[in-house]
């Protein structure tokens, strides 16, 4: 699609101002690890709190608003981890969007982009990323799998997100959390029923997370009797004056 070649473009003139080679030069050795995968199998709220200025669906959702304004009280309100937009052309984000928020809180963060190219791997080790989407949608089964091994060989976890029966053959020993798109990749339309079609065809020990249009409490209810660990909600948090308000509502 477009952002995928945008995307492949953009990581293209990056390397050309820092190259790979210095992106693993300056890989630390010792970097603490946050599993999301854990954080989602322990009884925790299971809530993935994004943070996201825009998308390409709605436009700007908070155009203004801070990482380290709204990731705290993410903390604070109960998220079990925090997803963050770094794709700047559709979503307003920022690698400086994680590396404001890492030293603020100690839970996983999900580098939320598009990746194509391991270079984008280092990029969310360097700037404190815990895991990173990786969408079967966008990728070739045998591109996605090489870089989930990377990804594991650099101390990242991987979210594999499918949105189809199709995507299924993507899982493979490396995808540490499966999450179910529940947003159509040409109308951008949500559906959460999506979620509960997939996850019947899904294995049981799989840890799942439903993704996109999730938009009240009930919702994360009726997905968590359904074997769902995990619920990924932006737009939803975004929107509203109070981000950790709105996040505390749906854990009470
Ligand atoms: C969050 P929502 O509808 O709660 O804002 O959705 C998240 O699922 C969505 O941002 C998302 C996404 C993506 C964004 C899911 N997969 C891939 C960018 C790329």
């Amino acid at each position: 699609s477009e952002i995928i070649a945008n995307k492949r473009f953009e990581v293209d003139l990056q390397k050309q101002s820092i190259s790979l080679e210095q992106l693993q030069n300056s890989l630390e050795t010792t970097v603490k690890q946050r599993s999301l995968k854990e954080a989602l199998k322990s009884s925790s709220s299971g809530i993935i709190a994004e943070f996201k200025r825009r998308s390409p669906s709605k436009g700007w959702i908070h155009r203004k608003a801070l990482a380290e304004d709204i990731v705290p009280g993410y903390v604070n309100a109960g998220a079990s981890a925090v997803s963050i937009l770094t794709d700047e052309k559709f979503f307003g984000g920022n690698l400086k969007d994680i590396k404001d928020a890492r030293p603020l809180i100690d839970i996983p963060i999900l580098r939320k982009d598009f990746i194509v190219d391991e270079y984008q791997l280092y990029q969310a080790k360097i700037i404190g990323a815990d895991a990173v989407l990786l969408i079967a949608a966008a990728l070739k089964k045998e591109e996605l799998h090489a870089l989930a091994a990377k990804a594991h060989e650099l101390g990242l976890e991987v979210l594999l997100e499918i949105h189809s029966v199709e995507e299924l053959k993507y899982i493979n020993a490396n995808m540490d959390v499966i999450g179910i798109n529940n947003r159509n990749l040409g109308t951008f339309f949500t559906d959460v029923e999506n979620s509960f079609r997939l996850a019947e065809q899904l294995p049981s020990d799989a840890v799942l997370v439903s993704e996109s249009g999730i938009s009240d409490p009930a919702t994360v209810k009726r997905l968590q009797k359904a074997g769902f660990k995990g619920f990924l909600i932006g737009e939803n948090f975004m929107k509203t004056d109070n981000p950790e308000l709105t996040l505390k509502s749906f854990i009470e």
